[in-house]
């Protein structure tokens, strides 16, 4: 059964043009790309998105990094997509993600770790509205 994830290019993966490094990878493993776009995040989406770290101490800088330039918005489909993108991402810290996956390869802070993907159904299906009420 295929499930869908969104999936986040943040703005430090724009700027450091490892958009396709990422895209790319998402397609080797098998998974679809169904939706995806370009765009500069409004606060409210932004605060929204991330309403679960609302009142931790880094959920100001958090919603500073993710509006501060332009991201890449994606919902990728496959068997256990949202478990399958995860793995490919790495853990939060990037200095523990296994090299090879995307954290680990690519970045070393935790505020600046490339991308999101959905932590569960419940999170994509929220987060699929939140970003593309076309395709919820
Ligand atoms: P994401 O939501 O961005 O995919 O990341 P995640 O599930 O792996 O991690 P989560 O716990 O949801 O945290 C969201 C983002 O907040 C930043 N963070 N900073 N300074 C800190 O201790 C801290 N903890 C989390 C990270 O950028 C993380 O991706
Ligand atoms: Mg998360």
């Amino acid at each position: 059964m295929s499930e869908r994830t969104l999936v986040l290019v943040k703005p430090d993966g724009v700027r450091r043009a490892i958009v396709g490094e990422v895209i790319s990878r998402i397609e080797r493993k098998g998974l679809k790309l169904v939706a995806l776009e370009l765009k500069n995040l409004p606060r409210e989406t932004a605060e929204s998105h991330y309403a679960e770290h609302s009142g931790k101490p880094f959920f100001g800088e958090l919603v500073d990094f993710i509006t501060g330039g332009p991201l890449v918005a994606l919902v990728v489909e496959g068997p256990r997509a949202i478990e399958a993108f995860r793995a490919l991402a790495g853990a939060t810290d990037p200095v523990k993600a296994a090299p090879g996956t995307i954290r680990g390869d690519f970045a070393l802070e935790i505020g600046e770790n490339i991308v999101h993907g959905s932590d569960s159904p419940e999170s994509a299906e929220r987060e699929i509205k939140l970003f593309f009420p076309e395709v919820a």
